[in-house]
Order: structure tokens, then C-alpha cells, then sequence
């Protein structure tokens, strides 16, 4: 649809960025944290997280730098070995402190804090104990959750619960070290993880009056290969698998009919004990985060043993699934240098799509541009590609809200370069670059790039310039 004239983007609009702890913060074992699942990478030629970009210790000049950019919300997350550092035990009132800093410092700066509060890092001891399969995780859950709302209630207003539950479903090796789930124990984490965010949810409208809460899952909309029905079937198929299965339980409480028959069929059906429903029910969202990236096609299933086609791949790689549907390609599509696909028309149909089936707030938790980033011998970096790449996103967002779209703000990944899920500093997201190498740490300058001084202006004018 051509709109005469588009939307502005609303007076107190939400203009963010975003970062997780385990992949920023570093200070893995400082102050008593405890160590969480992501602690055990020890890739030999890559950074880990024990370090990061040093942001413990850095807080004050991040902030500083947030506020110098003009940012009106930071999305970051919580690390829950760092407030209770076995999951289910004492509060570490140093980890307390450390984010009671951080949030009254951006509060200071009238920058709006976003809380998630689990972002891929569950606690290494409840990990040894089950995890996410384990029931009692949701209780451990909830009673973090108690102490956050105690400590942060009355400044935190936007709270998310779980990063990407459907990435984690998806794609679980890096969550669960050890040993890869079976499918069937998959679907019961995920129940656990509907479990948990639900009775969060209860209790943060029961503590923080005016807060709102919501999840933080990777949606995107799914193109069929061709227009033909058993395309279409497929496309169908996997979007409700892998996107609104979690949305449906997040704002209606009920599982999804068609992911139901899935988890039939696959055997995977989660035991659901009697009250999970009515919590569940109760427990719903305020809004919706959207995590987006890139868009995917698939095909018809063959259903002959072909369809999944294993191949090596992170978070945004659709593998095929077994009488549900075969990766497609797109050809109208380009790629980054990491072969994630670029589609910003895709955010648009992404957020109509949100839009027509939940009618919910919408806030962009994530999205953003990883590139191999290079600092010149003047100490600059300009990353073009990335102000291009935001700027073609932030134009169908601006149409995504013509279109009717209830946006209430965008947070690009990531604020500042931190350590990527499976490149290191390899690959670098921020709008301020860290000088450090996967295993040089320097100095761990931060150093503004050309996207920083882009951002700052698109924040000045409230997207009336880009
Ligand atoms: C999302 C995660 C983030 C971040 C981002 C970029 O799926 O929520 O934590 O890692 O993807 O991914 P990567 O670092 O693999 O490029």
C-alpha cells in the first residue's frame, strides 16, 4: 500500500539499542557471580564471554556514550548468575548493586531502561540439575524474578522475559552443553519456559502497577518459494512453528492448534500439569518484543527423508523439517558477508503480520547489521554498509507504522560491539567499536563510529532525517 503521506514517528518514541550480559558485560567470575551455561565456551580462536567488552567495568562511559548519542532506551539484560548465583539460592548483593548503578545512572540521563531478564544464560547449577527440563527452573525463575521487582521495580517500566525461546527451541545446542536435548525434552523446556515468563508476568502486575511486560522472541515472516498451495502449506506450517506458537501463548494463553498437531505428530508434546493452563491464561503479555533479522523461504515438504539438510548455521539458518516444510531460497534477496539475509521489506511484513494477528504494542528488541568492522589508522570507523542496512530497516518501520502498526520504539544490536554468538569480535554490531581482539585485549577503547554520529542525528529529529 502507497500512503500519501507517511506517519511520523510518535513524540515518545523509543529510540534504543540493545545488548545481553553474558555477551557485554565480561567480569564472569567478579563479585561473586555465579557461572551461568555460557561460561563453558572456551572456543580456541575466538573470544569468550569471560571478558567480553569489559562493561562492568566500563558502565559509567557506556552510559556516558548512550547519552552523548541521544538514545531514549537501553535494552540490556540481566544476568541471573550475577543476582543469585546458583539460580535458586542467596542474593548476591554486589550483582544487586551493580545493575542498581547501571539503571539509576541511565534513569539519570532520562534514558529508558528495557530489562530482560534471561537472555540465553541460565545458571550452571540449575543447568546441572535439568535446566529447563527440570520443573523446578520456573520456580528458580520466579523467585528471580521476585527480587528483580523488588530491587527494580520502581524505576523499570519495560520488562521482557525470555530472549528468544523459539531460537532456543530451535537451535539448542549452545543452551544446553553437554548433551543436545531430545525433541520431546525440547517442547517440555519450552512449556517450562511459557511457564516461567507467565508467572512473571502475574507477579509483575501484581508489584510494579504501572510496568508492562512482554517476551522477546525472533519473529519473521516466512515467504513460500512459489505460489504453489503446497509452498504456501509449508510457509504456513513452519511461520506457526517457529513464530506464532510463541506469540499465541504469550498474549492468548493457549497453545496453538496447528503447533499442537505438530507436537502430536512429532511426539513431542509437553506434560502439562493441571493449573499450568489457568496460569498460562493469566500470565499474559503487555506487549510484544520483536527480535528480527532476516526473513525465510521455504518449500513443500517431500516428506521422502530429504527435507531436513543439516548444514552447519546459527540462530537464523532454517534447516527443513521432515514433512513440515524444506528450506527455500529467495533470489530477490541479498546476503550479509555472514550469509544472514537481508530483506528490511521483510520487517514490514513482519510487523503487519504481528499486528493483524495480536492488535499489541509493538517494541523492535532487536535487528541490526554484524560486519567484519575496520579501524583506520586515524582511529575511525566507517561502517556505511551498517547506516545503510538501519536506514532502509528504519523506512519500513516509519511504512510499518503508516500501515497502522502500534510501534512504540526499535532498539537496533547493538549498542556497542560485544562478543557474537558464534564469530567473536569477528563479526561487530555496535554503534561503538571496542578495541580489543578475539584474544588481544588493548585497551578496550571505545571509539564512535560513523553509525554513531548517523543515530544520533535520526534520534535528534525523530526519524525526519535519515
Ligand atoms: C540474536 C540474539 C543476540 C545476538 C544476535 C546476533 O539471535 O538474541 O544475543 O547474538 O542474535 O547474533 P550473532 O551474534 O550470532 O550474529
Amino acid at each position: 500500500m502507497y500512503h500519501k503521506k507517511l506517519k511520523e514517528f510518535p513524540k515518545d518514541f523509543l529510540w534504543g539499542a540493545a545488548t545481553s550480559a553474558y555477551q557485554v558485560e565480561g567480569a564472569w567470575k567478579e563479585d561473586g557471580k555465579g557461572m551461568s551455561v555460557q561460561d563453558l565456551h572456551e572456543p580456541e580462536d575466538i573470544a569468550d564471554f569471560k571478558i567480553a567488552s569489559d562493561h562492568y567495568h566500563h558502565w559509567k562511559e557506556d552510559v556516558a556514550l548512550m547519552a552523548e548519542m541521544g538514545l531514549k532506551a537501553y535494552r540490556f539484560s540481566i544476568s541471573w548468575a550475577r543476582i543469585i548465583p546458583d539460580g535458586d539460592g542467596e542474593v548476591n548483593q554486589k550483582g544487586i548493586e551493580f545493575y542498581d548503578h547501571l539503571i539509576d545512572e541511565l534513569v539519570a540521563h532520562h534514558i529508558e531502561p528495557i530489562v530482560t531478564m534471561y537472555h540465553f544464560d541460565l545458571p550452571l547449577e540449575l543447568h546441572k540439575k535439568g535446566g529447563w527440563c527440570n520443573r523446578a527452573t520456573v520456580d528458580a525463575f520466579e523467585k528471580y524474578a521476585k527480587v528483580l521487582f523488588e530491587n527494580y521495580g520502581d524505576r523499570v517500566k519495560y520488562w521482557l522475559t525470555v530472549n528468544e525461546q523459539n531460537c532456543m527451541i530451535n537451535h539448542p545446542n549452545a543452551m544446553n552443553p553437554g548433551k543436545t536435548p531430545t525433541k520431546k525434552e525440547l517442547y517440555q523446556q519450552s512449556h517450562h519456559m511459557f511457564l516461567a515468563s507467565a508467572k512473571a508476568t502475574i507477579l509483575c502486575h501484581k508489584m510494579c502497577k504501572d510496568a508492562k511486560i512482554g517476551p522477546a522472541p525472533n519473529i519473521t515472516a516466512i515467504y513460500p518459494e512459489t505460489c504453489k498451495p503446497l509452498d504456501a502449506i509449508a510457509a504456513d506450517n513452519w511461520e506457526t512453528i517457529r513464530c506464532w506458537m510463541y506469540l499465541d501463548m504469550a498474549v492468548y494463553g493457549y497453545y496453538n492448534s496447528l503447533a499442537w498437531s505438530y507436537m502430536e505428530e512429532k511426539d513431542c508434546v509437553p506434560e502439562i500439569e493441571d493449573g499450568d493452563m489457568e496460569i498460562l491464561k493469566e500470565g499474559t503479555a503487555d506487549f510484544l518484543g520483536v527480535n528480527y533479522y532476516a526473513t525465510a523461504t521455504v518449500s513443500a515438504s517431500k516428506n521422502d527423508g530429504t527435507d531436513c539438510q543439516p548444514r552447519n548455521g546459527d540462530q537464523q539458518v532454517m534447516l527443513g523439517e521432515e514433512g513440515v516444510y524444506r528450506s527455500g531460497n529467495n533470489p530477490y534477496l541479498e546476503q550479509t558477508e555472514f550469509g544472514w539475509i537481508i530483506d528490511s521489506v521483510g520487517l514490514r511484513v513482519t510487523l503487519r503480520r504481528i499486528d493483524s494477528r495480536y492488535h499489541m504494542p509493538l517494541l523492535i528488541t532487536e535487528n541490526g547489521l554484524g560486519a567484519k568492522d575496520v579501524l583506520t589508522e586515524d582511529g575511525k570507523v566507517h561502517d556505511d554498509y551498517r547506516i545503510d542496512y538501519l536506514e532502509r530497516h528504519f523506512k519500513q518501520a516509519q511504512l510499518a507504522l503508516s500501515d497502522g502498526v502500534n510501534l512504540i520504539g526499535y532498539c537496533p544490536w547493538a549498542f556497542i560491539d560485544l562478543v557474537s554468538t558464534h564469530q567473536g569480535y569477528g563479526k561487530r554490531y555496535g554503534f561503538v567499536y571496542v578495541d580489543r581482539d578475539e584474544k588481544n585485549l588493548k585497551d578496550m577503547a571505545r571509539i564512535k563510529k560513523d553509525s554513531f554520529y548517523w543515530y544520533q542525528n535520526v534520534i535528534r529529529t525523530n526519524g525526519s532525517e535519515m
